[in-house]
C-alpha cells in the first residue's frame, strides 16, 4: 500500500476510514472478511492529474466482517473511483458507490432476520431499476415487502406519465421474478398490510394512488446525517457502540 498511497493521502468518501493507515485498515478488514474478494476493471479513464476506474467488485463473505459473522453471503455491485495523483502515488480518492433503496433494503432484511422490512418506493424509481426485483426475489428474503405507491407518474421530476399509466403491470412483474406474493391494490388496502405484517415473503405490493401534484418533501442530501439517523432509528442507543473487534 505504501508503495501506491501517498503519505498525506486523503480519502473523501467520509463512510471509509480516512488517511493512509484508514485504507490500510479498511483493506485488511475486507480481506479478512472475503477471502475471494475482486475487482474487475471495467474501464479506466485518466486526464491530468486524474484517474477514473469503473470497478465490477464481488465476493462471499466468508470470514468475520463490520462484527458480523460469516454468512456465506455473496456480494457484487459496482464503484466509480476518482483518484489525483502526484509523484506516482494516489494523493486524494473520491467514490460514487452504487447505493439503490432496494439494495439497502435487501441487505437490513438479510441482516435483521427476526425483523420485518418494508421499502416504501414509487412506480418510477422501480421502473428505472427493474432489475432490483429479481436481485431480491432470487435472495429470497421471507421478512421483506416492497410496497409501490404507483401514481403512474414521475412525481419528483414533473409529473410525466410512467409505464404504468399505460398498463404496465409491476405486480406481474414481481409475480414472474418469483415474489412469494404480489398484488395490486386500488380501494382495499387490507390486503396489503396481510403482506406486510404477516405473510412470509419476499412479497410486493403496487397501491395505486391519485396523481395529485403535492408539495414536494425532500430528504437531506448529507450522507453521514442520513446514516447516522438511520442506524439510531434501527439500533437505538447501541448506534453508537463500535461492534467488537473479531
Ligand atoms: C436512474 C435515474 N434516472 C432518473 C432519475 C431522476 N428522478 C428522480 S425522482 C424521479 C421520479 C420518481 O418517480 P416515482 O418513483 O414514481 O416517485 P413519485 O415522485 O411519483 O412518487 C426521477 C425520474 C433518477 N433518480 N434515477
Ligand atoms: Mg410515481
Amino acid at each position: 500500500m505504501d508503495r501506491f498511497l501517498a503519505t498525506d493521502f486523503i480519502e473523501h468518501n467520509p463512510n471509509l476510514p480516512q488517511g493512509r493507515d484508514g485504507r490500510k485498515q479498511f483493506v485488511a478488514a475486507v480481506l479478512a472478511g472475503f477471502s475471494d474478494y475482486r475487482g474487475e476493471i471495467v474501464e479506466i479513464l485518466a486526464e491530468g492529474d486524474k484517474v477514473v476506474v469503473r470497478t465490477q467488485w464481488s465476493g462471499t463473505q466468508d470470514g468475520p466482517f463490520l462484527g458480523l459473522p460469516p454468512s456465506g453471503n455473496k456480494v457484487r455491485f459496482s464503484t466509480a473511483d476518482f483518484f489525483r495523483i502526484e509523484g506516482g502515488k494516489v494523493a486524494e480518492h473520491w467514490d460514487v458507490v452504487d447505493s439503490l433503496p432496494r439494495a439497502i433494503a435487501l441487505g437490513l432484511a438479510i441482516a435483521q432476520p427476526q425483523r420485518r422490512t418494508l421499502a416504501l418506493s414509487g412506480d418510477g424509481d422501480l421502473l428505472m431499476g427493474v432489475g432490483s426485483l429479481a436481485t431480491v426475489a432470487v435472495q429470497g428474503p421471507r421478512n421483506l415487502v416492497i410496497v409501490a405507491l404507483d401514481n403512474e407518474r414521475y412525481g419528483e421530476t414533473g409529473m410525466q406519465r410512467t409505464h404504468t399509466a399505460d398498463g404496465v403491470d409491476l405486480a406481474a412483474v414481481a409475480t414472474a421474478c418469483k415474489f412469494k406474493h404480489a398484488i395490486t391494490a386500488t380501494a382495499d388496502v387490507a390486503p396489503v398490510r396481510e403482506l406486510v405484517y404477516r405473510a412470509a415473503g419476499p412479497n410486493f405490493a403496487a397501491v395505486k394512488v391519485a396523481d395529485e401534484k403535492l408539495p414536494l418533501v425532500l430528504p437531506p442530501h448529507d450522507g453521514v446525517l442520513l446514516k447516522a439517523r438511520f442506524r439510531r432509528a434501527l439500533l437505538g442507543d447501541s448506534a453508537d457502540v463500535l461492534p467488537e473487534k473479531p
